[in-house]
This record gives C-alpha cells, structure tokens and sequence, in this order.
C-alpha cells in the first residue's frame, strides 16, 4: 500500500505534490476565505431556513412544497406579521448574498483542490470521516448554489420541485458544514492568530512550508512558481467581483434601484408608469384570467360558522376601508418598496363570517383555474394583523388586472406567494 502510494505520487499528473504550484495557497490564504464563509454561509443557510417557516409549511398542505420532510421540519413556528419588512429583509440577505459570495467559494475551492487529489484518499477512520464531511460540505454547497441561482433566473431546468431538492440540499450540506467547520474552525483560529496578518504575508514566502505558527503548511506549494499576484491582490480580485455582483444584484430589493439589477430578470419588464406601475410577478393573462372571471359577474364568497355570504366588488367597498403601507417580497428574493394597500381588513371578514373575536386562519383562492400559488392558508395571527387586508386600490387607484383585480390579499410580513390575487373565497376556520 505504501509502495503504491508512493508510487502513484510519482507519476505526472493533479495526485503529485509538486504539481500544483500556485505560491497564493497557503493555510493562511484558505483560512481567511474560510471565515469570511463561515460567517456568510451561515446568514445564507439561516435564512433559507427561515424562508421555509415563512409560509407556514405546517399550517396547511397547500402551503407545503415538502410535505415528506419528517422530522427537518422541527424548527417551523408561527411566522410573525411584524416588522412588517421581515421577510423582505431575509429572503433579500438571502439571494443577495448568496450570489455575492460565489467568488469567496470558488476562491475557497480553488485553495484546497490539491487536497482533493491528495493520496492516499484515506489514511484513517477518523480521516475517512473527514473526507466524508467533505463531500457532504462541497457536494451541498455547489448543489445549494446552482439550484438557487437557476431559480433566481427563473430557470427551472432541474427535475422535479426546486423548494424540496433546495430544502433537503440545505441539511446535507448543514451536516458537512457543522462538522467541517468543528474540525477546522480550531486551525484556522490557530493560524490567524500566529501573527503576520495574511494579506500583508510576501507572496511565497509562507508558501515555503511555514504557515506562521512552526508547523508545516500542508496547503502551501512545496515547488511554488514566482509569484504573478501578492496575497492581498488575490483577496483583493475576489473582492471586487464580489462587489461587482452586489451591484448588479442589490437592486432587486427596491423600486428605486431595480433597473441596476442587470443579472436576473424581474417578472414583467415594464410595468408602466404611473401609481400601479410597480411591480408585476405574472401577469393576468400569463395565469389564464380571462375578462370574464373578473368582469362585474365576479363575487367574493366568504364561509364560515356563520355561513356562506357573496360580496360583489361595490359591497366590499362600501364596508369599512383600511390602508397599510407593506411590499411585495417574493421568494425568488425580489421585492417591491411599500405600496400603500386598501380595502377591507381580513378580520373584518372573519367577523362576517361568524368569528367576532380571536379569529382563525383562513384558506384563501383565487379564481385562477391552474398553475400554482391559486390557493394558500393564512395562519390566525396574520388574520388578526389589523394591517393584512383584502386589498381593492394600492396607491389611490383600483387594482389593475395584473395587480389582483378586483381583490387581493395583501399580509405584512409574509413571502409574496401568500398574497394571493385575483381572490374568489375565503374559507375561515376550516384548516
Ligand atoms: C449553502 C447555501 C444555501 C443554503 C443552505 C440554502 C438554503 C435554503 C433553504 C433551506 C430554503 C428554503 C427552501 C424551501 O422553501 O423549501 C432556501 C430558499 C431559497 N434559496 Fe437558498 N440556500 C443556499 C444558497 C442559495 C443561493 C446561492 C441562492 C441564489 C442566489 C439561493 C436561492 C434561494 C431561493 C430563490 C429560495 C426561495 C425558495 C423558497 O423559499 O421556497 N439559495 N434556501
Ligand atoms: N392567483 C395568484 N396569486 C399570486 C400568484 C399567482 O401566480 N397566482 N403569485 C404569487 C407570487 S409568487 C408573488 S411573489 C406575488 C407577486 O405579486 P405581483 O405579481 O403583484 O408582483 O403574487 C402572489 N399571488
Ligand atoms: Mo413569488
């Protein structure tokens, strides 16, 4: 075995030492890139997490995409209704970093590569262990990272549901994370703290086989090549294409700046000017609304204990009218500024449907007659949030088609996918 091992680490090719002989690697240079990952990839599986408690997956199966989950979905808890910018703000530090940090992980891959060819593979149960850790760690995370991005293209060209191959993605590579972040965590720290602040090193020099703390950096060229590129230039070329990617992404999150968001798309190109002009996810004829669904034949049906009552869009209006101030933050990380939403409160409803106090949840549809996102339960303290409305204006106008006309839910806090439009009943207590 030892013969073949040292056989095989003569031969020409990635699985001998001296063949990688780039003087950037170094146990420095990967510890750096390494915490600045640790810190961001934490935010970005935190909020992912997050993202799917967001729709109350528990509430209700229409609002499960994982229905199988099992025990992985023992973190789920009522999603508040404030501040009423929540979700906006973690699904956004969610897409936003994590497209921010793709040159942190290639750099970070890039770094280590000499040990994925290392021989032998393993040495020990306990080394078996770690490369295990490993492939769990690097198979999620790119994993994790082409889902999501092609699903913030709008690209849905993988088999089968993106919200469950992402969500049992995020625990795979949570376990590699853990456990490589538990063996590793303690080196890093270890080499950092030795002194010589790691963009400041002389390229090469701890390439030679110091790492700064008098053990032998196992990550460093043993032959290096003259340096082309100092240590802090390197750092310096992976921030910048991070910062290009914030600027070219940022924008998604607000009115003002969505045209500097050059690298995805955003629902409907131009959704016009004007007070409506915000905006558009799909559009009513891109679902099949026809005129007809909502012409003035549209009614509201509202069922509960009380019983089952039709509202046509003037009697909506003639009951008590509210306003909130709340955006529309999708899933796919984009989100609009606060518009300002008005109509009747949905607790309002609730009392007309037989719960004059301590509403339930409601199951809300649309009219739409396929695709998904037609239908989605609303869990008792949205229904309960005097600012989550069945909205019939945003902005001083009536909602146009695209908009949900004649009514749309509108809940502060929640993904925009349960903020349905286009809505035809309203079924309260029933979940
Ligand atoms: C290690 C990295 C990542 C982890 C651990 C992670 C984790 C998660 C989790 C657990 C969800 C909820 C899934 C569900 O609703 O069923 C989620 C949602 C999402 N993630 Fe990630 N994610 C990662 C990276 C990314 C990246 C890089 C992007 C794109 C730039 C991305 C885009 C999305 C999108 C668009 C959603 C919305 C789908 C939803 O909430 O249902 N993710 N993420
Ligand atoms: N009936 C219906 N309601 C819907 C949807 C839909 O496809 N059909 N899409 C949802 C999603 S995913 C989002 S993000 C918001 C987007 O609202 P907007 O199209 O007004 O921007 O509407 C939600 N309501
Ligand atoms: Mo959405």
């Amino acid at each position: 075995m030892g013969d073949l091992v040292r056989r095989l680490r003569t031969l020409p090719g990635p699985t001998r030492p001296d063949f990688w002989r780039s003087p950037l690697r170094g146990a420095r240079f990967t510890a750096v890139l390494g915490l600045v990952l640790l810190v961001g990839l934490t935010l970005v599986a935190v909020t992912g997490l997050l993202s799917y408690a967001a729709y109350n997956p528990d509430l209700a199966a229409v609002n499960d995409k994982t229905p199988d989950k099992g025990l992985l979905g023992f973190y789920l808890f009522a999603w508040p209704t404030g501040p009423h910018w929540l979700y906006r703000l973690t699904q956004g530090v969610h897409v936003t970093l994590g497209t921010v940090l793709v040159p942190v992980l290639l750099a970070k891959l890039w770094s280590v590569i000499p040990r994925l060819f290392a021989l032998p593979p393993v040495r020990s149960v306990g080394h078996a262990l770690e490369r295990l850790s490993v492939v769990l760690l690097v198979g999620g995370a790119l994993f994790q990272f082409v889902t999501g991005l092609l699903n913030i293209q709008l690209e849905y060209v993988f088999p089968g549901s993106f919200y469950r191959l992402h969500f049992y993605g995020a625990w795979v590579f949570l376990a590699g994370f853990l456990s490589h972040t538990a063996l590793k965590l303690p080196t890093a720290v270890r080499v950092l703290r030795a002194g010589i602040p790691a963009g400041e090193t002389p390229a090469g020099e701890i390439g030679k086989g110091e790492s700064g703390t008098g053990e032998r950096d196992t990550l460093a060229a043993p032959a290096p090549t003259p340096p082309t590129l100092s240590r802090r230039g390197a750092f310096a070329m992976v921030g910048a294409g991070s910062l290009v990617l914030f600027a070219t992404t940022a924008g998604r999150s607000s009115d003002v700046l969505r045209p500097s968001a050059l690298l995805t798309p955003h629902g409907v190109e131009d959704p016009g000017t004007g007070p409506a002009g915000f905006q558009i996810n799909k559009t009513a004829a891109s679902v099949h609304i026809r005129p007809a669904d909502i012409g003035p034949a549209w009614r509201l049906t509202v069922r509960g204990p009380a019983g089952t009552f039709r509202f046509t869009r003037a009697a909506l209006l003639a009951m008590d009218q509210h306003s909130a101030a709340l955006p529309i933050a999708c899933v796919e990380g984009w989100s609009t500024s606060d518009q300002w939403w008005r109509g009747v409160r949905l607790r309002d409803l609730a009392a007309v449907a037989g719960f004059p106090d301590r509403p339930p949840g409601v199951l809300v549809e649309s009219v739409q007659r396929a695709g998904s996102f037609r239908e989605a339960a609303l869990r008792d303290n949205q229904v309960r949030d005097g600012r989550s409305l069945l909205a019939l204006e945003v902005n001083g106008v009536p909602l146009s088609a695209d908009h949900g006309y004649p009514a749309r839910i509108i809940v502060p806090a929640a993904p925009g996918v349960m903020n349905t439009k286009w809505v035809g009943a309203l079924t309260f207590g029933a979940l």
